[in-house]
């Protein structure tokens, strides 16, 4: 068997008193805590409490972090979504194609002469409108105006025939809109073909002032 000596025995019941309270830590020996007067449980506190220093205070900049205000949990939900709005307004900064008919053709004309403008009009709708070619040369305007002339308001003659009804008031008689449109000092053809078409249409842009292309459709 294996002798433990006598000194480790010694500091070993005193560390297992210091850790349980010291209820008999003043002798040292087996002596039992029968001694009298003091409480066995004021005791133990004392040399526990004194070995273990008083944690030290924290420093300012740690108080202030512990204690500020925090941001709300959804906070970062919605911080993550301010790209998107980055995105959304540089696509506002591009200039966007602007698809207009007649009248507001003519109106981006005036707003800016150094863009091609080009406005496609159905012959029953620039008939709606068609007092506007008189503004369009007083202002100076440079733009190509194609008219698609299918002779009538086809949108709602198709819509008549869809349900069997009766055409009405939908065959407009558009004579001569070339002329109408030299009357108001328009540059002014009439075209059948796709290929006709390409080459007045390549020609009113070479040119500035105010150009007619009518679409003949038979
Ligand atoms: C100010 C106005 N009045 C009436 C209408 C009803 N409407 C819709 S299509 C259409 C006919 C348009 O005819 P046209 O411009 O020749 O085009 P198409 O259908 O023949 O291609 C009309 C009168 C409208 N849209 N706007
Ligand atoms: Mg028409």
């Amino acid at each position: 068997m294996t002798e433990i000596p006598e000194h480790l025995l010694k500091r070993s019941k005193e560390r297992r008193e210091a850790a349980s309270g010291g209820a008999s830590s003043d002798s040292g020996t087996s002596t039992p805590a029968t001694t009298s007067t003091a409480p066995a449980v004021a005791k133990p506190t004392t040399p526990v409490v004194a070995s273990t220093p008083a944690p030290k205070p924290d420093p300012i900049y740690v108080v202030a972090a512990k204690t500020r205000r925090k941001i709300p949990f959804w906070a970062m939900a919605t911080l993550s979504l301010l790209p998107l709005w980055a995105f959304l307004y540089l696509i506002a900064l591009k200039p966007q194609e602007k698809e207009v008919e007649g009248p507001m053709a003519i109106g981006a004309a005036v707003a800016d002469s150094t863009k091609p403008v080009l406005a496609i009009v159905g012959d029953g709708g620039w008939l709606f409108t068609v007092a506007e070619m008189a503004a369009a040369i007083d202002e100076g305007i440079n733009m190509v105006m194609v008219l698609w002339d299918n002779r009538g308001y086809a949108q709602i003659r198709e819509s008549f025939d869809d349900v069997q009804a009766p055409r009405m008031g939908v065959d407009v008689s558009s004579h001569d809109p070339s002329a109408i449109a030299r009357g108001f000092g328009w540059n002014a053809v009439d075209v059948t073909t796709i290929e006709a078409f390409s080459t007045a249409l390549a020609a009113a842009f070479e040119h500035r002032g105010a150009h007619f292309i009518r679409i003949s459709v038979s």
